[in-house]
């Protein structure tokens, strides 16, 4: 029977990008290997997020050792770091939580440049809310001649990225160029299983997704877009608001559901507040490839040329038609 093909034929994340890399005669494993270290942080940052509550729990009942305990953040960062320099397979790495890019010791050197966010959306660990992680795979240009211009390259550059969110189950999206794949954590394996393939965002959606509170700072055409959200004057019916505050989150339902998500710049935030490297790219590059888009406020969101690596820019993603009218609204205002 098909359907017990279906179950017993597991498609692990492994497998996939080995499938997928074997259409390139060149491909040597490299990067499903250096796929599986980010994986293997995934899995980590998975086990350590459901442990949270307890661990607070043990702290409170009286914990003498003195130590205090790591934040998740930083512990999370410390097991990426570690995994992506063992792996090999990567030579400069770029994580929000470190001010500096790390360059690997030309001993452990392979070609991939990492821009990473271990952790993102820490402010909900405490009440549960949802948090991922996000990360865009490059590959250098010189293996002998790395330098930070080597993470300082447009988003239609990367090669890969993807996200992993930490919520009611563990996801793993992934686009190595070719679509966009959902993976599922199953914790009783330890192997991410692809429940999700090929997936691509509804056309138009229903939603809109924006931090509303700073609307008495924003420009003209947020605000319009905004306010046709709510009153459109064509018929339809108004979009509902969804907004977790946990960018992983907020981008998975938008990629499942369709609808827009914003960050927008504003009058006390003028590049907005999301970093390009390990946030803006990875979750636009996803978009395109998942066929919605991607817009900065002036352009497509991967043709900007990053000049810092914690470098912030506004942001507007998600499905096609949505974000066409957010462009027409900001070519009215030009
Ligand atoms: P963080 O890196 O401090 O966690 O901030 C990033 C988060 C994103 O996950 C989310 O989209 C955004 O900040 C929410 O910001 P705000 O609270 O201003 O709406
Ligand atoms: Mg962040």
């Amino acid at each position: 029977h098909a359907a017990d093909a279906h179950r017993t034929d597991l498609m692990t994340i492994t497998r996939h990008v080995l499938n997928e890399q074997s259409r390139n005669p060149e491909s040597r494993g490299d990067f499903t290997i250096l796929l599986s270290h980010i994986v293997l942080g995934c899995k980590f940052v998975a086990s350590a997020v459901n442990k949270a509550g307890l661990a607070q729990l043990i702290g409170l009942a009286g914990e003498t050792n003195g130590e205090e305990q790591k934040k998740l953040d930083v512990l999370s960062n410390e097991v990426f770091v570690k995994a992506l320099v063992g792996s090999g397979r990567t030579c400069v790495l770029v994580s929000e939580e470190d001010e500096e890019a790390t360059f690997v010791d030309p001993k452990l050197r392979g070609k991939y440049c990492v821009c990473f966010d271990p952790l993102d959306g820490s402010s909900n660990i405490d009440c549960g809310v949802s948090i991922g992680t996000i990360f865009g795979i490059y590959m250098i240009k010189d293996k002998d001649n790395v330098t930070l211009s080597d993470v300082l390259q447009p988003g239609k550059d990367m090669l890969a990225s993807g996200y992993c969110m930490y919520g009611s189950s563990c996801t793993l999206v992934l686009s190595t160029g070719s679509g966009v794949n959902g993976f599922t954590l199953d914790p009783s394996l330890g192997e991410f299983i692809l429940t999700h393939p090929d997936i691509k965002i509804p056309k138009k959606g229903r939603i809109y997704s924006v931090n509303e509170g700073n609307a008495k700072n924003w420009d003209v055409p947020v605000a319009k877009f905004v306010e046709k959200c709510k009153y459109p004057k064509d018929g339809s019916p108004p979009k509902s608001l969804r907004y977790i505050g946990s960018m992983v989150a907020d981008v998975h339902r938008t990629l499942l559901y369709g609808g827009v998500f914003l960050y927008p710049a504003d009058q006390k935030s003028p590049n907005g507040k999301l970093r390009v490297l390990y946030e803006v790219f990875p979750m636009s590059f996803l978009m395109e490839q998942a066929g919605g888009q991607s817009f900065t406020g002036k352009e497509r969101a991967l043709d900007l040329v990053p000049t810092k690596i914690h470098e912030r820019s506004p942001i507007f993603l998600g499905s096609y038609d949505d974000v066409e009218e957010i462009k027409a609204l900001y070519a009215e205002q030009a």
